[in-house]
């Protein structure tokens, strides 16, 4: 067989899926894997007479490939990824390419571009998104590292890429160093808003309407034929159609302890460091935390009553009136997921292509939905955009719910059922379309208490000044600067 086109290291689910992808696309592979018999399963299983080059030693992987070579890593992020890092330098010859394909954290991207930079060579930290079924048939895939790597991955990404309708593979050049990682942990963190919010408007239908799950099923299904449409709106439908063996739906079987890798902690962990009021994907995150103290809640729900939800009012019109609190509230989570981007480019000083960020995750991904389409457009139409929300199209849309949303979290509200990130995004919303927040009497209060200063709205911004609030402070006010 002649040289690989590309070396993957990490035959586990992803590795193994993306192998088989690229050669289906013409491309000829070499694997290796740390626990070495797992190659040979596997070149002997599901790689069986294809065009993939089993290898037993990290020699013999780099030995095989074409100049210059690119050596892709799908292994648990972390560690693993700075050892495998260390033991290719000294195979690997200037210009060569070293890909972590898995999910690290965004700094150590950063920090490892400029190490295998120095070395001479180049880095590519991509995030792939779509689990099993999407490296397989077609994953996103965000790249970011050594921009002179793009051209000599480009083919391979793009060819084993989703592909939107027209055939435009969702797999595009996010930036520098850490961009790519950047992108796709913010990708996972709007996955948790969008799971957390079709979470509460289940919640509603199930405690507050007392819908059967073939009912929910039903609405779900004609929601995913409409503008909600989305791979999480489909796998809901079939979810709570799914019987356990007894004939009953099985999720009323599974424990309501959720469970979280970390991205979305590491997007609102961003979020802070930026400044970025990222409000929904940040209660998305403490909704799992809550769930998991399972016990404690059991304990609590014995001793703290509220009211036994009743809904007495039109059941078809409320079902319309959840549908759009959820876009509406949908469009307040990508608004400030896209604010967090704007934001980590300027920290970051990287060029980011806000519609092309849409069109990576419009297929292939966990998120993709036709609403991406809309954000693409609305990025395509200005791409200077300063926010989501002000674009004409999503501006008549959340406008057009505004009535039906703000019914949606006052029933829920008063009816006792939690609902943290469709009432978060109204409150959002509320906030960031008023002119005039409470923040003057904040001030004045950082002022009394700690001589913070403030700042004037019949002055210039910038000047500051200091109040002698009770009499008995002295006029020295501390310094002014923000974290
Ligand atoms: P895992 O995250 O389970 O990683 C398994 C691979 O890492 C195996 O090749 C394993 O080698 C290797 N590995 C481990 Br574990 N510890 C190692 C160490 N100390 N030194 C060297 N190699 C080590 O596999 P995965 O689920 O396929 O995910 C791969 C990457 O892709 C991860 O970063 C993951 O977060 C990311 N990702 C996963 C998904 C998904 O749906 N699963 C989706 C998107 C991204 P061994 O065989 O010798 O133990």
């Amino acid at each position: 067989m002649s040289k690989a086109d590309i070396g993957l290291i990490g035959l586990a689910v992803m590795g193994e899926n993306l192998v088989l992808n690229m050669e289906s696309h013409g491309f000829t592979v070499a694997v290796y894997n740390r626990t070495v018999e797992k190659v040979d399963n596997f070149v002997n299983g599901r790689g069986k007479g294809k065009n993939i080059i089993g290898t037993h030693s990290l020699e013999e992987l780099v030995a095989n490939l074409k100049k210059p070579r690119k050596v892709m890593l799908m292994v648990k992020a972390g560690k693993p990824v700075d050892d495998f890092i260390e033991l290719l330098i000294p195979l690997l010859e200037p210009g060569d390419v070293i890909i972590d394909g898995g999910n690290s954290h965004f700094p150590d991207t950063i920090r490892r571009t400029k190490y295998v930079e120095e070395k001479g060579l180049l880095y590519i930290g991509t995030g792939v998104s779509g689990g099993e079924e999407g490296a397989l048939r077609g994953p996103s895939i965000m790249p970011g590292g050594s921009p002179k790597a793009w051209e000599l991955v480009k083919p391979i990404f793009q060819a084993i890429a989703a592909k939107v309708s027209d055939g435009t593979p969702c797999c595009d050049w996010v930036g520098e160093n850490g961009a790519g990682h950047f992108v796709k942990m913010v990708h996972n963190g709007i996955e948790y808003g969008d799971m957390q919010l079709i979470c509460e408007t289940y919640q509603i239908m199930k405690d507050l309407l007392g819908l059967s799950y073939e009912e929910m099923h039903n609405i779900f299904k004609e929601w995913n034929e409409g503008e909600l449409e989305s791979y999480l709106i489909e796998i809901t439908r079939d979810i709570l159609a799914y019987k356990d063996d007894d004939g009953q739906p099985l999720v009323e079987k599974i424990l309501d302890a959720a469970g979280q890798k970390g991205t979305g902690k590491w997007t609102v962990i961003a979020s802070l460091d930026s400044g970025i009021p990222l409000t929904l994907i940040g209660e998305a995150v403490y909704a799992r935390s809550l769930s998991a103290l399972k016990a404690e809640r059991v304990y609590a729900s014995t001793i703290l009553h509220g009211p036994t939800p009743k809904f007495d009012g039109d059941k078809k019109q409320f079902i319309e009136d959840l549908r759009k609190a959820l876009y509406a509230s949908k469009i307040v989570s990508y608004a400030q997921g896209f604010m967090l981007m704007r934001q980590a480019a300027k920290d970051y000083g990287w060029n980011l292509n806000y519609g092309g960020i849409a069109l990576m995750w419009r297929g292939g991904c966990i998120i993709r939905s036709a609403f991406l389409g809309k954000i693409k457009e609305a990025f395509d139409n200005n791409p200077e955009l300063p926010n989501l929300l002000l674009d004409p199209f999503f501006k008549e849309k959340i406008l057009s719910s505004q009535e039906s949303w703000r019914r949606v979290v006052s029933t829920a509200i008063t009816n006792g059922i939690w609902i943290p990130a469709l009432s978060t995004a109204l409150n959002f919303f509320d906030g960031y379309r008023n002119g005039r927040l409470p923040a003057n009497l904040l001030q004045a209060q950082r002022d009394y208490f700690g001589a913070h200063t403030y700042e004037r709205v019949d002055r210039p911004r910038g000047e500051f000044f200091h109040t002698n609030w009770t009499g008995r402070g002295g006029t020295t006010s501390s310094t002014t600067y923000n974290v």
